[in-house]
């Protein structure tokens, strides 16, 4: 029997079913195998994925820190998604909301009778206290069940309190997954935000102007890379999000260039911004040394200046030098093992560069949310709908029960993602770098995990708070990928001696040797998952 098979092995014939297209074994660089994702999770088995409001609150919206972000509903969606991501701010001015939850707490009355005037009256407390440059409204569940009509509510209060508000119909329920609440986001911030500021853009694209989409400064990620942009030359003009403010996003519409960090939150937007105001987009990848080396060298090619491309050399000499002592020892005590990563999107890609640079291969892989183009290494196209006669953004809509996203796109444009599309050519996903005896599994369930753990034994496993301890009790040293715990940064050069410094310690403490799980000793219970 092969990993595969005995991943399913004890499924019923339904979840077996369900479960058999999200496995893939690639046994030799995996384009253009296909596999089962993006759709709805099996009730009953333990999954790690989040909600439409944790997408759209959390992940996106959540960072902006000029912001008053209030959920709208009881207290538990506000509460417990309260500083829970480690996405770090420091504001200058000192308008930083980000360490507060703001909730509407809603009560029973309020379910029956209504939550209209609570909001409203949230919203001029929010503005009364804390002066926020804008106030964003994010509806849970119960929202959208009872027909509260929040845009009502923002539209009034952005006449009464003459600040923007905008309104998110980012109830838990939508779509499958978080990923329906990055697009909810991305829209409304697309249509409301960014470009308001109505500044001119600059007619010579030489001015080294970038915007960092889909980096949400967690463990200081997006400072580690704004210090390495400056150096070199270049101007940030805005991050979406971390550490973000609305106010830079007004101005995002300025830059010359897109880097895309972040794969599956946030592409949408590098494409609507290239349709409306032509800025062109690069996807990069500021996790791993040689990644890193990479993605400096590509957006110096795309400037085409000669200082620019000296000082990336420079900067790249300058950064590699401070960090070549400890590259060397944690390369030496790290080769030949090997891992498994299990994040949201990107990242279980994104890691595996930053394994390969201390020689540790991963042999198990697999996203909470992503889509087929995040592992096969399309592009965005089967998602994006055409709408020929029309360059119109505003046009944009959202359908995230069919997970359907209409992008208004000139033919010429549509024509040209399509060429890529087809000729797999542009940019390609997580299946190419998994070779050899390695598995990818889409949306993991707990025992899935319990059982690929078993049949590869891998040295550690990255992944989240739902199942770092199951993983540990296992007896495999488990870091999170999300919050990376306690620590980070991990991006660029310095980042990636403080991953390769925790993953040496958790693989080595000494604790994995004066435990004996349960399992190594007693025979465990066998069942069968799921009734037919
Ligand atoms: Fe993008 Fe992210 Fe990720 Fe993501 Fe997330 Fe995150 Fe993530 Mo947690 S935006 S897809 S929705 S890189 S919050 S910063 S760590 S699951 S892999
Ligand atoms: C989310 C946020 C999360 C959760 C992390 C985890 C994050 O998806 O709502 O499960 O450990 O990064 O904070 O992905």
């Amino acid at each position: 029997m092969d990993a595969r098979e005995a991943v399913l092995d004890k499924y019923s014939g339904r979840v077996f079913k369900n479960r058999k297209d999200h496995i893939v074994e690639l046994d030799e660089a995996g384009v253009p195998k296909e596999i089962a994702s993006n759709s709805r999770s099996v009730p009953g088995l333990m999954i790690n994925r989040g909600c439409c409001y944790a997408g759209c609150k959390g992940v996106v919206l959540g960072p902006l820190r000029d912001t008053v972000v209030i959920t709208h509903g009881p207290i538990g969606c506000g509460y417990y998604t309260w500083g829970t991501r480690r996405n770090k701010a420091d504001a200058p001015d000192g308008r930083n909301f980000i360490q507060y939850s703001f909730s509407t707490d809603m009560q029973e009355t309020d379910i029956v009778f209504g939550g209209m005037k609570k909001l409203h009256q949230a919203i001029k407390e929010a503005v009364e206290i804390f002066q926020p440059k804008a106030v964003m409204i994010c509806s849970t569940c119960p929202i959208g069940l009872i027909g509260d009509d929040i845009n009502a509510v923002a539209a009034t209060a952005e006449k009464e309190f003459g600040i923007t508000c905008i309104a998110y119909s980012c109830e838990g329920y939508k779509g499958v997954s978080q990923s329906a609440g990055h697009h909810i986001a991305n829209n409304g911030l697309m249509k409301r935000v960014i470009g308001s500021a109505k500044d001119e853009i600059p007619k010579e694209k030489k001015t080294f102007r970038l915007n960092i989409l889909g980096e949400y400064n967690i463990g200081g990620d997006g400072w580690e890379q704004e210090r390495i942009l400056k150096k070199i030359g270049y101007e940030v003009v805005a991050v979406l999000t971390g550490d973000g403010s609305y106010e830079a996003l007004t101005h995002a519409h300025t830059a010359n260039l897109n880097l895309v960090q972040c794969h599956r939150s946030i592409n949408y937007i590098a494409e609507m911004m290239k349709t409306k105001y032509n800025i062109d987009w690069i996807k990069v990848n500021f996790i791993g040394i040689d990644e890193t080396i990479r993605t400096l060298r590509e957006i110096a090619d795309y400037f085409d200046d000669e200082t620019i491309k000296k000082r990336t050399e420079e900067v790249i000499a300058e950064e590699l030098e401070e960090i070549a002592e400890e590259r060397e020892f944690y390369r030496n005590k790290l080769t030949g093992k090997t891992a498994g990563i299990f994040v949201g999107g990107s990242r279980s890609h994104h890691y595996q560069h930053l394994l390969m640079d201390f020689g540790v291969k991963t042999v198990i892989a697999g996203y909470e949310f992503a889509h087929r183009d995040d592992y096969e290494g399309r592009e965005v196209i089967p998602d994006i709908k055409l709408d020929a006669d029309s360059k119109n953004i505003e046009q944009i809509t959202v359908e995230p029960d069919q997970q359907l996203f209409h992008v208004a796109l000139d033919k010429a444009r549509f024509d040209e993602l399509r060429k890529k599309n087809v000729e797999l050519e542009y940019y390609k996903g997580m299946f190419k770098d998994m070779g050899d005896g390695t598995i990818t599994i889409d949306d993991f369930n707990h025992y899935e995990t319990e059982k690929v753990l078993e049949i590869f034994k891998p040295d550690i496993f990255y992944s989240g708070i739902k199942d770092k301890y199951m993983i540990m009790k296992k007896g495999v040293p488990s870091n999170q990928l999300h919050s990376y715990d306690y620590s980070g940064p991990y991006a660029c050069f310095k980042g990636s001696i403080t991953f390769a410094r925790n993953t040496y310690l958790s693989i080595s403490t000494p604790a994995w040797n004066m435990m004996t799980p349960p399992w190594r000793t007693k025979s465990t219970l066998e069942g069968t998952l799921g009734d037919e």
